[in-house]
């Protein structure tokens, strides 16, 4: 397959300024006709032929200003529409085809998800539906006719607002007209037809315009749709307070949908969610749950300017507005709940995944330079990482200068298709500095390893830290340059007392921007030795290496004013153990009982007073997150050998602690999601989970208990997830009856067959096997396939990694079942195997081999070949 490239970019040949579709809706034969209007593009080639896209088409007649083209005028296949010889003045293109939307396995273009009709079209999806420019420089006005059986699709809806609808007379159908004023990309096209139940309300811009919110979810599930209407309010007030953004159409609606790729879409005026994102009742929905349908209606809404109104000029500007806007939902939560809760688990994902995918044969840059297949770029790199880089320039620059580069932004690029350039040009503009160092971000793959070394002079009250920083090798970047690096740092006394420290290379926002390739920054007046706090909030991301013994970073843990760094000090010392455990080092004891006995002052004295960051504090980094750190020849059944043990330790010093907290953190009354509730949930069952490690059977008897008595999912979902590592009768009892009462709750069984999907132990396999049995299990609804298959190939480090190599030949097996129906969810699964380089010789050859059984096959898709071939590389 061709590789596009960045430097190839140029404008398109003919513009299209405004398209009128209509639509009649039908389950098999779906038929569209297009009216474009178009014009040569001024800044295009003067000969060029127009060449529109097209992807599994079927063309039934095209017409150019009112007359039917013969044959021998155009050149037609189902991937394109090519006329030679087309109009130089501006001209009127009829194009009609048809479509089968019941046939749409991809769920790109138009598909059927339980019975409705909808549309996913990012990134070329468009070109599924219609022949058409499908890129996104070119903007255009739509105009939307939608028709259909009545009784199939009461409900029509469209981007924009909507013009009018009535009956097509003599018919069973009706009809209904949608605009949209706002020139706009193809890829935010959207269109939705089908029996849906709703809840809406009024909201009031901050000029004073009402706007008609509303979310469409399945009949009957109203109820559990007002946590995400609350949500959309919330995120609509927190955009105008914060961003000085205010909403631009009379109806901004939302609708749940059961198949479907990704988390939501963000198509204008008409947000199209994974259902998982939107439905939420106490009775089946996590705190988690609830904090994720935030954040996405948040991300998707703050899309509107952050995306719609100021969009991309190509698919390698994808972080443009992706990262921007992840920046703009995290900053967004962080507010709504607690900040340093917030950031810490913004982190805990990064490393997870970001990381993870910087190391692996995967990396690529935030702007990548060149794709076979852009779907395979929604990443955490172009998303996570993306909003680092926003967030870094940010710490740097401060605060008002950044709000105000935001502003000179949007109001500079509104209604145009801009590049990460313009983007910095805006802050340069607003600030005077030179961001040319700081673009690297965008340019440069893999994670910066900074190494920083302390040196305290007694006699001149001095302490020096010497930093040094490279970046280690990634496909196509054999040499790395220095980066801009924002250090936000400080010196913490070993007893808690202010430093009267100062050094002149630290702003007054206590950043130090490292930006060579190795620096030192000297404080004066340092009474005593300190011990260091870098990157403080983690302002930047890096993997940061530092000199410090283990009883000084648990000085941080106790004294640090920056809460994300008491967290880190704590998860240094435990991954220092971890790491070492995992490869063999004996005589821990003595360190393992210090770290406890830390961890136990820590509940003394925190534990009440901020369950949710304690619980953080509490929780080890998992059996992934050691096996990045170990990096070479991981042994995962060692890793998680050692973590459990370290559990059980931790556990039985600080039991009598444990259940103090767990009886203390015991709420009663009625359920709420509110942030400072889920914290003392998510305390409440990290206590449970460490109680259990220690004593298997008090663990199980407190698990089934909960379970019995949990007025709420968060905790019944909490124990049952304990009882699964405790094997036994009591587990596979509890399972069963888990699976009995919510057999008819597509959602709430993802979470049943993940926790199982995920259990350490031999017989996991067998089990995910028969769970594809199950009556709620479909291999083609991506929410299912990522819940059962992606948990175990994901989360089950020690059973998807299986040293006979039976993990991988399954994994391997259904990415090929996968990827004849979805190439996009084959390819998602797909990426487990990024890891297989780590691992250690035997797993490493079984690994090859199943990579190798899916390259051999014939007909693969693109997005998988993609995947697989990089994998390999
Ligand atoms: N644009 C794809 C879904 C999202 O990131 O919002
Ligand atoms: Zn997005």
């Amino acid at each position: 397959t061709p590789i596009v490239r960045l430097e190839d970019y140029r404008p398109s040949d003919f513009l299209i300024d405004h398209l009128e579709l209509d639509v009649r809706l039908h389950p098999t034969q779906t038929r569209v006709v297009a009216t474009l209007r178009m014009r040569p593009n001024p800044e295009g080639r003067p000969d060029a032929p127009l060449v529109l896209d097209g992807d599994e088409l079927n063309l039934k007649a095209v017409s150019l200003d009112g007359r039917i083209l013969t044959g021998e005028e155009f050149d037609a296949s189902p991937q394109s529409l090519k006329i030679a010889q087309a109009p130089r003045q501006p001209f009127t293109l009829t194009i009609e085809t048809e479509i089968d939307p019941t046939a749409n396995t991809k769920l790109m273009g138009l598909y059927r998800s339980g019975g409705n009709y909808c549309t996913q079209c990012e990134a070329e999806g468009f070109r599924r539906i219609t022949y058409f420019l499908d890129r996104p420089d070119i903007l255009s006005v739509y105009t939307t006719r939608i028709e259909a059986e009545r009784s199939e699709a009461p409900v029509l809806l469209g981007n924009g607002n909507p013009v009018e609808s009535g009956p097509v007379e003599g018919t069973d159908r009706h009809y209904a007209v949608w605009h949209d004023p706002h020139p706009k990309p193809s890829y935010l096209f959207a269109l939705v037809g089908g029996s849906l139940g709703r809840v809406g309300k009024t909201f009031t811009t901050m000029s004073g315009r009402k706007v008609e919110l509303a979310v469409y979810v399945e009949p009957g599930k109203e109820d559990r749709a007002d946590y995400a209407l609350d949500a959309l309010e919330r995120s609509m007030r927190w955009d105008e307070r914060v961003f000085g953004r205010e909403y631009d159409l009379d109806v901004f609606n939302i609708v749940a949908v059961s198949d479907f790729n990704m988390g939501a879409m963000e198509n204008k005026g008409l947000n199209i969610f994974n259902d998982k994102y939107v439905l939420a009742s106490p009775e089946t929905a996590t705190d988690q749950d609830y904090a994720n349908i935030e954040a996405i209606i948040a991300h998707e809404y703050f899309h509107n300017w952050s995306g719609n109104r100021v969009t991309c000029r190509d698919w390698f500007q994808l972080c443009l507005k992706e990262g921007l806007t992840v920046f703009r939902d995290q900053e967004f939560s962080s507010d709504e709940r607690s900040r340093p809760v917030h950031r810490i688990a913004e982190v805990k994902t990064l490393r997870a995944r970001q990381f993870l995918e910087d190391a692996s044969p995967l990396a690529h840059p935030v702007r990548p330079s060149q794709y076979r297949e852009i779907n395979n770029f929604y990443t955490a790199t172009v998303y996570e990482k993306g909003a680092e880089i926003v967030r870094m320039l940010k710490t740097i620059i401060g605060d008002d200068d950044f709000r105000r580069g935001m502003d000179l932004y949007f109001d500079r690029c509104d209604g145009t298709a801009a590049t990460v350039e313009d983007f910095l040009a805006a802050f340069t503009d607003v600030t005077g500095r030179d961001l040319t160092q700081f673009a690297r971000w965008y340019e440069q793959s893999g994670t910066p390893r900074v190494a920083v070394k302390g040196h305290y002079d007694e006699a001149a009250q001095t302490y020096r830290l010497d930093f040094t920083q490279n970046t280690p090798p990634t496909p196509g970047q054999p040499t790395k340059e220095a980066m801009a690096i924002p250090v936000a740092l400080g010196l913490v006394s070993h007893d808690g007392s202010p430093l009267g420290a100062a050094c002149d290379r630290v702003d007054a926002r206590g950043v130090f921007l490292f930006d060579e390739p190795a620096d030192s920054i000297t404080f004066t007046n340092v009474p005593a030795l300190p011990v260091p706090s870098l990157f403080r909030g983690f302002s930047a991301p890096v993997k940061l290496s530092l000199d410090l013994p283990n009883e000084e970073l648990l000085v941080l843990l106790r004294h640090d004013t920056d809460s994300f760094n008491r967290w880190q000090a704590a998860q240094t010392v435990a991954m220092r153990l971890l790491a070492a455990l995992s490869t063999g080092a004996q005589k821990l004891d003595e360190e393992i009982d210090a770290f406890s006995e830390a961890l136990c002052a820590f509940m003394d004295s925190d534990a009440l007073a901020d369950p949710a960051f304690a619980a953080l504090v509490l929780t080890l980094p998992s059996e992934a997150d050691v096996a990045q750190d170990i990096g070479k020849d991981v042994d995962p059944d060692a890793i998680h050998r050692a973590r459990t043990d370290m559990r059980r330790r931790i556990g039985k010093a600080s039991s009598q602690r444990l259940h103090g907290l767990y009886e203390a953190l015991a709420v009663s009354g009625s359920y709420s999601p509110d942030a400072e509730s889920a914290g003392r949930r998510s305390l409440r069952n990290a206590c449970l989970d460490l109680l259990a490690a220690a004593d298997r059977s008090m663990g199980e008897t407190l698990a089934v208990t909960q379970f019995e008595t949990a007025s709420n999912m968060t905790d019944r979902l909490a124990s049952l997830s304990v009882l699964t590592t405790l094997p036994g009768a009591a587990r596979e009892e509890t399972l069963s009856r888990f699976g009995e009462r919510y057999r008819n709750e597509p959602l709430v069984l993802d979470k049943w067959f993940a926790l199982q999907a995920a259990i350490p132990e031999d017989g996991t396999l067998e089990r995910v096997t028969r769970l594809m049995e199950h009556p709620g299990f479909s291999i083609a609804n991506p929410n299912r396939v990522r819940s059962l298959i992606g948990s175990f190939a994901m989360l089950n480090q020690v059973q998807f990694n299986r040293t006979d190599g039976a993990g991988y030949r399954f994994l391997a097996s259904i990415v090929l079942r996968a990827d004849a129906l979805n190439p996009q969810l084959a390819a998602r699964l797909l990426t487990a195997f990024s890891t297989w380089r780590m691992m250690e010789g035997t797993r490493r050859r079984h690994a090859e081999e199943a990579l190798q059984s899916i390259a051999q096959k014939p007909n693969l898709s693109r997005d998988v070949g993609d995947i697989v071939s990089r994998t390999l590389d």
